[in-house]
């Protein structure tokens, strides 16, 4: 696609492309995403974690042009699109960013992009589209890779962790399934606990911390970022579990778009060992 060097250039060209310009960029990405694991197994750099940017395109280029460096890997939690002013446009400029610098920059899956998946609200962003155009962005971002971990104790996804005894059972994890659901929709409650039922009004499944301590045993890893959920505290279980949000679209709940950064030379036990900015 001949035009991917001028949005990373200027993003704000996402605007006026046209469909068939559109439907490139999402044949393009499709067709990487095919070829990648649903694990992104990070080995080097700093790694800069964003939260739900949700059509807060502002945001994304603002992350963008202060953290996308050679030393830096960026790795988005999902939720592009819907909720905020400038769904299309942030989800277009992150495709394309992502082909452009594809080992810099990582684009997790979360529910709102399991469109194909699971009817939700509010979805905008999936309402405004033609059905064409509907069909192609549902089956490309149902491709997006579901989780990230660092060698130092770090693994990142949107929602709740899976029920798996190891990081790499992430791969086989398919679309639409009770553990897919449980990345892409899940929600952290206090206390103890294990699976506590699904949500009476939104049907998200919801954990305790006996189910997040037992899964992160047996992964091996000792802190959680995630972000999907606005009314958790941002950190959970003796700081091993960090909440993020990176859009205004929440900033009544979450008042400030913070990301977070985790260095990969040392061990990182707690959230304390992890970089907190607001941007
Ligand atoms: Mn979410």
């Amino acid at each position: 696609m001949e035009n991917l060097a001028d949005i990373v250039e200027n993003p704000d060209v996402v605007s006026s492309l046209k469909i068939d310009q559109r439907e490139d960029l999402l044949c393009e990405a499709e067709r990487a995403f095919e070829r990648k694991q649903n694990l992104v197994e990070l080995k080097s750099g700093q790694v800069i974690f964003v939260g739900d940017t949700h059509g807060d395109f502002q945001a994304t280029k603002y992350i963008i042009s202060k953290y996308l460096k050679p030393e830096n890997k960026l790795v988005f939690l999902g939720d592009y699109v819907d909720r905020g002013p400038n769904s299309a446009e942030n989800i277009d400029y992150l495709l394309a960013l992502k082909l452009f610098y594809p080992d810099s920059l990582f684009l997790l899956m979360g529910n709102h992009e399991g469109r194909s998946v699971i009817e939700f609200y509010p979805a905008d962003f999936w309402q405004g589209l033609d059905p064409k155009l509907h069909k192609h962005y549902s089956s490309t971002l149902s491709k997006l890779p579901l989780a990230a971990t660092t060698p130092n104790g770090v693994i990142a996804l949107h929602g709740a962790l899976p029920d798996i005894e190891h990081p790499e059972d992430i791969n086989k994890i398919k679309l639409g399934t009770e553990l897919w659901r449980q990345i892409t929709w899940g929600d952290f409650r206090e206390g103890r606990g294990r699976f506590l039922g699904d949500d009476m009004l939104t049907g998200r499944p919801q954990f305790g911390q006996d189910y997040f301590d037992k899964i992160m045993n047996r992964l091996g890893k000792n802190v959680l970022i995630r972000s999907h959920q606005p009314d958790a505290s941002k950190f959970m279980y003796h700081k091993r579990c960090l909440t993020i949000f990176t859009s205004s679209a929440y900033r009544l709940i979450v008042p400030q778009r913070t990301i977070a950064i985790a260095r990969l030379d040392k061990e990182i036990k707690t959230a304390d060992d992890i970089v907190i900015e607001i941007i």
